[in-house]
């Protein structure tokens, strides 16, 4: 019988996660010394460029303790809120956590919510503080903090420096002590938690065995869908995918199913005989139009949102259409950071440049023929005889001494009911607030207000009446439906003329002058002219991808379809950002 460790590192964003798991790689020799690199897991080119973890990686390695050698199964997990669904996918596949909390910080939003779904996991959890290299002053409240968090005494939190690998043996030697050993049972079970799509191999299922064992040409069959195939290959992770001849209980690694249908496979489904409890899926928050930029792409769209979706469980799609923008797909995120980084996947893994709409939340809207769910602005009637919009229920966790500033956010991002709590020397208020004001640009200005110490975390709570209307704009006397905004009515007005203003700037410059107008059910709210262009002043004014700023631009010139173009406005993810700020 195999000695075996399933732990996950859990932690808000930014604690070092991945930094420690490099020190792990190293101590068990997983990675060569010169092939190391500052966070290894982090293997996705998105995921380098900006210095944060979007997947969770799951990775083999070996630790010889006083002469017992024993498998851990690590799992990274990202600590971004928008990518939560991968760690509560990552807590099923394992016994352990390592609950990490950057000293120099304390505890973050974050921190409790994975704390909360760890335990609800019924897992082993390890309190650690992490960066005691740059001895953070308040570290002996932190540790404090965190045993009282755990309830532990404050000798049994770890203390380790991801960055210099001190206290990180120590702590792996608590992990072997501490967690579980996989329980083991008669049957076939494995619980596929990821997956990707390979062309050779078809869909390669990432699963965690909880009994029997799989190999390769055996009949196996994925049970909630009844449906059976032949084993190609079975691996583990180091972290590249290493065949090896036999994955059992108790392991996690991969199996390559041959299945070329990217349809046919569901996480959280089973392999083997008997179905373990799945997933239930996230609610999305944010919804966007997404329209390939050329209208014939619209197949290879899909076909890559298919093999997304096998890599990005937590992405919903509808099919959605426009008389301007054809066919194309409506699409519901976590977030908006999880808008950004679908857009940019779409175009770096598969080629394919997007229109995307605004993004909205979703509205309920009683109208005479019933009630319905808009999550498209272009779709959201004038008529309407009430609107609701939905809540989230916010937990923010700031130091005592940035309550009042904190606080000073209340009325602008219309938060309402809130209640405080004292934890250790942080307060946690508990408030309701609009789900469109949260993902506007509540994040920063927490952020800024409270000098990074305070963060927060949401769930979803229910819907409430709102007063809303519909923004469109207008460029060259041509509807764009894409820049569509459904706002606050008593916003409205001031909404309106940033929008043109910004769009004004943003917009790429014709042979001619063109007018922005920003309407109201008709009725003109804010006008700009976009300038015409001038030789060589152009290029610094496209806001976001230029190439294919310029690639629309060159299309008008030639006079193209040019209505159509011109209400087919290409914006960047990053640049709607910058329009949905308050
Ligand atoms: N000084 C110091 N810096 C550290 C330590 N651990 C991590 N860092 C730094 O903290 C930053 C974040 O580290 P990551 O390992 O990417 O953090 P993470 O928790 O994986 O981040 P996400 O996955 O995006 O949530 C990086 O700049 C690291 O170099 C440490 O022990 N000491
Ligand atoms: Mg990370």
């Amino acid at each position: 019988m195999k000695l075996i460790r399933n732990f996950v590192i859990i932690a808000h964003i930014d604690h070092g996660k991945s930094t420690l798991a490099d020190r792990m790689l190293e101590i068990t020799a997983t990675v060569a010394t010169r092939q190391m690199k500052p966070q290894y897991l982090d293997q996705m080119e998105l995921e380098r460029e900006r210095g944060i973890t979007i997947k969770m990686t799951p990775v083999r390695m070996t630790y010889d303790l006083n002469g017992v050698s024993y498998e851990l199964n690590l799992i990274d997990t990202p600590g971004h809120s928008d990518f939560g669904y991968e760690v509560s996918r990552a807590l099923t596949a394992v016994e352990g956590a390592v609950l990490l909390v950057d000293g120099t910080e304390g505890l973050q939003a974050q921190t409790i919510a994975n704390y909360e779904a760890a335990k609800k996991a019924g897992l082993k959890i390890i309190g650690c503080i992490n960066k005691i290299d740059l001895n953070p002053p308040g570290i002996e409240n932190v540790a404090e903090e965190l045993a009282s968090l755990l309830g532990v005494n404050i000798k049994d939190v770890y203390r380790v420096s991801a960055k210099t690998g001190e206290g990180v043996k120590e702590l792996m030697e608590g992990i072997i002590h501490h967690t579980p050993s996989p329980k083991i049972g008669s049957g076939k079970q494995a619980l596929i938690f990821d997956s990707v799509y390979n062309d050779h191999k078809g869909i390669i299922a990432y699963v965690r065995v909880f009994k029997g064992w799989f190999n390769m040409k055996d009949v196996a069959k994925l049970v909630g869908v009844g449906r059976q195939f032949i084993i190609k290959e079975v691996g583990i992770f180091t972290p590249e995918p290493k065949p090896v001849d036999c994955l059992t209980e108790g392991d996690i690694g991969y199996i390559a199913t041959g299945i070329k249908d990217p349809g046919v496979l569901r996480i959280g489904d089973t392999i083997g005989d008997n179905l373990l409890q799945g997933y239930i899926l996230p609610n999305p928050v944010v919804f966007a139009s997404i329209y390939p930029e050329e209208g014939g792409d619209y197949d290879d769209l899909k076909s890559a949102f298919n093999k997304l979706r096998l890599m990005d469980s937590s992405l919903s799609l509808a099919p959605d259409s426009s008389e301007v923008l054809g066919r194309g797909f409506k699409v519901g995120f976590l977030g908006r950071l999880h808008f950004e980084i679908v857009i940019a996947r779409l175009e770096r893994e598969f080629g394919i440049s997007v229109v995307t709409s605004f993004p909205s939340v979703a509205y309920k809207i009683f109208t005479k023929k019933g009630e319905a769910i808009i999550e498209s602005p272009k779709d959201f009637p004038v008529d309407y005889i009430k609107a609701e919009e939905p809540i989230v229920l916010l937990k923010i966790m700031t130091p005592k001494e940035y309550l009042g500033r904190v606080m000073s956010l209340r009325d602008f991002f219309r938060m309402s009911g809130e209640e405080t709590a004292s934890f250790e020397d942080r307060i946690i208020i508990t408030a309701k607030m609009p789900l469109a004001e949260l993902i506007s640009d509540f994040d920063d200005k927490l952020k800024s207000v409270s000098l990074g110490y305070a963060s927060f975390s949401y769930e979803l709570f229910g819907y409430a009446p709102a007063k809303l209307t519909k923004l469109e704009v207008v460029l060259a006397n041509e509807n764009v439906p894409g820049l569509t905004r459904i706002v606050y009515k008593e916003d409205a007005q001031r909404i309106a003329r940033k929008l043109a203003e910004d769009l004004k700037n943003l917009l790429p410059r014709t042979l001619f002058v063109q007018a922005i107008q920003i309407k109201d059910s008709g009725k003109i709210l804010a006008r700009e002219d976009i300038p015409a262009m001038k030789k060589d002043v152009t290029g610094h004014l496209y806001g976001g991808d230029r190439s294919r700023k310029v690639k629309l631009w060159e299309k008008q010139k030639k006079g193209k379809k040019k209505l159509k173009e011109r209400s087919k406005v290409t914006i960047a993810p990053e640049v709607f950002k910058e329009l949905l700020k308050k």
